[in-house]
């Protein structure tokens, strides 16, 4: 597997870095597959850069609740042919959001920099596939799997749970020789949380600090800001910056968002207040 030179570290951790969704789905949740075209995706990727994204996920398979499985060779081109021409065209940071070794194993070979997981590495070979590059790597806590993760999430206490999850996956990765400076943490609103779950984890998100890791917030048009306010998914901009600012409050690096432009301006102005704080 190609290494990369030595170089500056990819991301700077100093800076909350706003991370861009793509989803190339016929079914994504909250873009209705709008993105679906190759040009119409294209554009979007130059909307968001423009609109000042540090990294663009690409996504190939729906994670939404109930969501349809795709098959490897689906997925593959889907994504791949999306990240071959963002690199040729941008100077970016591409994320590829796939929990399969195939998959994960092509975006790498053509120049992903960072595997989003939504199951943190657990399928079979994806381990090894990042071991073998030097990609960055976000390991997300998820109960249960889309198709069923919503029916009764059930936690002895989230926090703790997720911090011991957290700590397997660590050492899953040490072991394989995934050092612990190329991983990234997300405890993965909405995926087999309930409301209340979600509300516990966003005021508690700070507690994650203590692994010591990047940590990343996905809380853009979810349902937990949709339930509460009462919104459709086209409504929830307020709920997206308000939730992402808190995070960002307490420790996120990485927000993951649908409304870029929108974003950026909430965490500038965060930015900014701190630059004045005594
Ligand atoms: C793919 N995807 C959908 N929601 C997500 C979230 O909250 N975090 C991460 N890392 N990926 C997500």
């Amino acid at each position: 597997m190609m290494m990369r030179p030595i170089q500056e570290p990819l991301i700077n951790f100093n800076q909350v870095q706003v991370m861009g969704i793509l989803n190339i789905t016929p079914d994504s949740f909250s873009d209705g597959g709008q993105f679906s075209n190759f040009n119409q995706a294209l554009k979007q990727v130059e909307l968001m850069i423009e609109s000042g994204a540090d990294i663009i996920d690409i996504g190939g398979e729906s994670t939404r609740p109930g969501a349809v499985d795709v098959s490897e060779k689906d997925e593959i081109s889907r994504v791949i042919p999306l990240l071959k021409a963002i690199k040729s065209r941008f100077d970016v940071t591409v994320s590829i959001d796939t929990s399969k070794a195939g998959v994960m194993s092509e975006a790498i070979m053509h120049g992903a920099d960072i595997i989003n997981d939504v199951r943190a590495l657990q399928n079979t070979g994806c381990l090894d596939v990042v071991a073998q590059s030097d990609v960055l790597v976000c390991l997300m806590h998820m109960q249960g799997m889309p198709r069923s993760m919503q029916e009764n999430p059930h936690y002895k206490d989230i926090i703790n749970d997720i911090l011991s999850f957290f700590e397997q996956r660590i050492e899953c990765c040490e072991q394989k020789g995934i050092v612990k400076e190329r991983l990234i943490l997300d405890p993965g609103f909405g995926f087999g949380k309930s409301l209340e779950h979600n509300y516990q984890i966003l005021s508690c998100f700070a507690e994650f600090n203590q692994l010591n890791l990047p940590l990343l917030a996905g809380v853009s048009r979810k349902s937990m800001l949709g339930s509460l306010l009462n919104r459709d998914v086209g409504q929830r901009l307020a709920g997206s910056l308000t939730a992402a600012i808190v995070a960002v409050q307490q420790g996120a690096s990485i927000i993951r968002v649908h409304d870029v432009p929108e974003t950026v301006d909430a965490i500038k102005i965060l930015k900014t207040v701190a630059q004045y704080k005594k």
